[in-house]
């Protein structure tokens, strides 16, 4: 099988300090818990910005004082998001595509977020694409519904974005797809053959998800974004402590762990 490449999605949007103690926030601590995550075999880093006082913030300045500060560490593999938190406007989320990522999130499509809706209208979408087609940054299309497979294969149709392909299902977000085993199942066999895949469960879903990602032949995405928890009532001490578990776990199995160079060669990223 396929080695395995783990996304470590450290900081998110939404979860503050008083949650997790432990989330990083400054671009010192994001690039350092980037870097401790690289060690423990992640090979993707997913990066959203926060200002001093933990405000989510898409500043342009501010993610490539991060992508600088991680790549003086180490080559894992930038990931800036797109999405932001759910009241960016598209001027604000597109920012971190100026700095040349090699690799940025792609939601294509709109959906439920707890209480909150993320807007993905085609135009923002499509302005998105084309930022990441024009600058050759690899999209990870995020998916958190069934429906944003077929908005990216239209997608493909017009030429904003090209095959192979790569998603992230993210399973569990409240009032969008439910972290089940059936429903991974069909989405994985909703996507094209030789697309690669990801899961991002959220909350107690993230171990599952993983799991079952690692003997499907999938990758995984853990990390603060998504969990807090390293399991029921017990907060992660660090990012660091959710990458080394499915590591073990993936090695146990027999599927070794993608380096950040094996990971461009499996998604096809050309640096
Ligand atoms: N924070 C969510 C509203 C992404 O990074 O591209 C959107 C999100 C997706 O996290
Ligand atoms: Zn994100």
């Amino acid at each position: 099988m396929e080695k395995l490449i783990i996304t470590a999605a450290i900081t998110g949007a939404e979860v503050t300090r008083e949650q997790q103690p432990n989330l990083p926030i400054t671009p010192d601590e994001i690039a350092e818990e980037a870097y401790r995550c690289y060690l423990a075999g992640a090979s993707i880093v997913h990066v959203h910005a926060r200002k001093g006082d933990g405000t989510p913030t898409q500043n342009v300045e501010i993610y490539r004082e991060i992508k600088e500060k991680i790549e003086k560490k180490c080559n894992i593999i930038v990931q800036p998001s797109t999405g932001g938190a759910v009241w960016h406007s598209i001027e604000e989320r597109i920012q971190p595509l100026f700095i040349n990522p090699e690799m940025a999130t792609l939601s294509t499509g709109t959906c439920n977020f707890g209480k909150d809706i993320f807007a993905n209208p085609q135009e923002y979408i499509e302005r998105f694409a084309e930022e990441m087609k024009k600058r050759n940054i690899k999209p990870e299309i995020e998916v958190f519904e069934r429906g944003m497979i077929e908005n990216a294969l239209k997608l493909v149709k017009k030429g904003l974005i090209a095959q192979p392909l790569h998603f992230d299902f993210v399973m569990g977000v409240p009032g969008a797809v439910p972290a089940t085993v059936n429903d991974l199942v069909h989405l994985v066999n909703c996507i094209p053959e030789g697309s690669t895949w990801s899961v991002a469960g959220i909350g107690r879903h993230e171990l599952p998800l993983a799991l079952h990602a690692i003997a499907m032949g999938g990758h995984v995405r853990v990390g603060f974004e998504d969990n807090i928890y390293y399991r029921k009532g017990e907060l992660a001490r660090s990012n660091t402590q959710l990458v080394e578990r499915v590591v073990r776990i993936s090695r146990e199995f027999g599927r070794e762990i993608a380096t950040p160079d094996e990971a461009r060669d499996i998604l096809k990223i050309s640096k």
